[in-house]
């Protein structure tokens, strides 16, 4: 088969690559076996020592996904799905990391890649129509096509605070994780955050350490997880199921099996209300967050009432201790269920009915410093720890490429771009950016909002066969072009602003990131109808995209 470089007019330059991918996490492997399938001649580079992305790095204590096992899946091989058995319906990291392992193993995709290298720099070169991409180890390649694949979140906040540098004991951030085991007896250890990480460590290490200290500054909405053992035979039975599973995710809201199914809010009784959420509760997954009533994202009153159902349900297990309930309950005034991301978890709340188990309330007194022997708050007051856990988040959506030295045309720099503005066309590319395409990035479903695999299989489907389109067309560039990401702009935005979600700050806006330009990351108009406006653009052979 001829590949898109074979097929490269002369004047454009031949690059080595048709295209070089970003990453080896659930994008990249997927985007390197379409790639290779389809006769293009790909190169991966992986900044971790093995596959896993995602799953590689967060090796912390307790982590595992909110997405059921058999949703949380590649989509292209029946015999795979039916092959790889989860032993439970939420996994934990170890059996996800050795299921992308298997995966790369099956189908030989370690070959194309270069470990334990970070690319840093991917300038595009307008006369040559190509990518000249560097690494931090001094490579340098040339490709038709830049692929990122990089992870919506994967650009941790490490330094978060000033004096990390003079810690005497270990400071980990969650998402750089040790692969040894760490001995947490006899020491006292602070986790400072309370998103899905800092929640799922804390309830984790709790019974385990000799003194935990939980630095807490937002509380959350929690749900407890529901996680039962599959068997061999439960798995049979879900592997019966494939192709209508398959067909499913690929139109519901979030890109999980269920989704909204009750009718209005507006139309129901309290009583029926009540009723629904006691349902989703027991069910104990994210089907409260996304299949209860649409109107939890838009309308006040309904936000205000399921909030209150998981605040009872939150002071009952705290057993309604007044301390607790004012520092770990979300207040009405601080924001509504659901307009951030909805951990599940497993005895969280109750590990703070441990004696050994201390809130410290980051809104009475934020964190100043860290000194060598803990962590100074603005009152001067110091918690002394061993070991200080950052389960601080990322800068999302952009972040990943953003630390990347991206120029587009004119040399103009995707850091410098995003930096004032984050504008993509669709989360599949940017205008200014030729032959860049774009996976878990901003303005798409994939950037927060969605079961990661489907999400990012739909990105990576249609980059491919976008690629195959151009090398039959013997195109060697396309960029989508101003209107097009205008208009995909204003699509985002009216539909974001319709939202709860916008009033609520939390990484989904990018405001846990100074000085990070304010839009909702993740397109919420749902991923079915997200799957077919690029369908459609697909279909009327990359409408929006100009090609030469
Ligand atoms: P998140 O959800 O961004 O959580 C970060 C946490 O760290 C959050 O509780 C923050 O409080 C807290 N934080 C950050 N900076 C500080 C300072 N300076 N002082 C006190 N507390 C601080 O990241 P996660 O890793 O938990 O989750 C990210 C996603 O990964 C998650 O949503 C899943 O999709 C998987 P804040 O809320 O800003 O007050």
């Amino acid at each position: 088969m001829a590949t898109a470089t074979q097929n490269a007019p002369a004047q454009t330059g031949t690059p080595q690559y048709d295209a070089v991918v970003i990453g080896a996490g659930v994008a990249g492997l997927y985007q390197t076996y379409r790639l290779n399938e389809a006769g293009f001649k790909v190169k991966s580079f992986e900044a971790g020592s093995n596959v896993g992305g995602t799953w590689y790095w967060n090796r912390y204590p307790g982590a595992r996904f909110d997405s059921e096992a058999e949703i949380y899946q590649y989509w292209f091989s029946k015999d795979m799905y039916a092959q790889w058995k989860p032993t439970e319906r939420f996994p934990a990291q170890p059996e996800t990391e050795q299921w992308l392992n298997h995966v790369a193993d099956l189908h030989d995709l370690r070959k194309h890649y270069t470990f334990s290298t970070r690319v840093t720099v991917a300038h595009y070169d307008e006369t040559k129509k190509l990518w000249t991409i560097s690494t931090d180890k001094g490579e340098t390649v040339t490709a038709r096509f830049f692929i990122s694949c990089a992870g919506m979140l994967s650009a941790p906040l490490e330094n978060r605070f000033p004096g990390q540098d003079t810690f005497k004991g270990r400071v980990f951030h969650t998402a750089r994780w040790p692969k040894e085991a760490i001995d947490w007896t006899g020491k006292t250890v602070g986790v400072v955050g309370t998103g899905a990480t800092g929640i799922q460590v804390i309830q984790t290490i709790a019974s385990k350490v000799t003194k935990l200290k939980a630095f807490v500054r937002t509380p959350q909405y929690v749900i407890p997880m529901n996680n039962p053992q599959y068997s061999e035979a439960d798995w049979d039975k879900k592997v019966e199921g494939f192709e209508d599973l398959k067909k499913r995710v690929q139109s519901t809201f979030s890109g999980f099996e269920y989704d909204f199914a009750n009718g209005s809010w507006h139309d129901k009784t309290p009583a029926e209300r009540r009723a629904i959420y006691e349902h989703y509760w027991k069910d104990g997954s994210l089907a409260l967050w996304l299949s209860a009533f649409p109107e939890v994202f838009t309308d006040e009153a309904a936000s205000a009432d399921i909030s209150e159902f998981v605040r009872e349900k939150m002071r009952e297990r705290l057993n309604n201790d007044p301390y607790l309930c004012e520092k770990l309950i979300p207040k009405p005034s601080d924001y509504g269920f659901g307009t951030h991301r909805v951990p599940l978890e497993s005895k969280y709340l109750e590990a703070y009915l441990r004696p050994n188990v201390e809130i410290v309330d980051c809104r009475e007194s934020a964190i100043e410093r860290v000194l060598p022997n803990g962590v100074q708050m603005k009152d001067g007051t110091v918690h002394e720890v061993d070991i200080l856990v950052l389960a601080t988040g990322f800068d999302a959506g952009s972040g990943a490429l953003s630390r990347i030295d991206v120029r587009g045309r004119g040399g103009r720099s995707l850091k410098e771009d995003w930096g004032k503005d984050i504008r993509t066309a669709m989360g599949v590319g940017v205008h200014g950016y030729p032959n860049l395409f774009t996976t878990a990035v901003p303005l798409a479903p994939s950037a927060a909002l969605c079961n990661m695999t489907t999400c990012l299989q739909q990105q990576v489907d249609w980059i491919s066969n976008c690629m195959i389109r151009l090398r039959d067309k013997g195109v060697t560039e396309i960029e989508p072009t101003k209107e097009f990401e205008d208009a995909w702009v204003q699509h985002h935005d009216e539909i974001a602003n319709a939202t709860l979600i916008v009033k609520t700050d939390s990484w989904y806006m990018g405001s846990n990131v100074e000085g990070k330009p304010r839009r909702l990351l993740s397109y919420c108009g749902g991923v079915g109808t997200y799957r077919g406006k690029c369908d459609e653009v697909a279909a009327k052979d990359y409408e929006g995209f100009a090609m030469s």
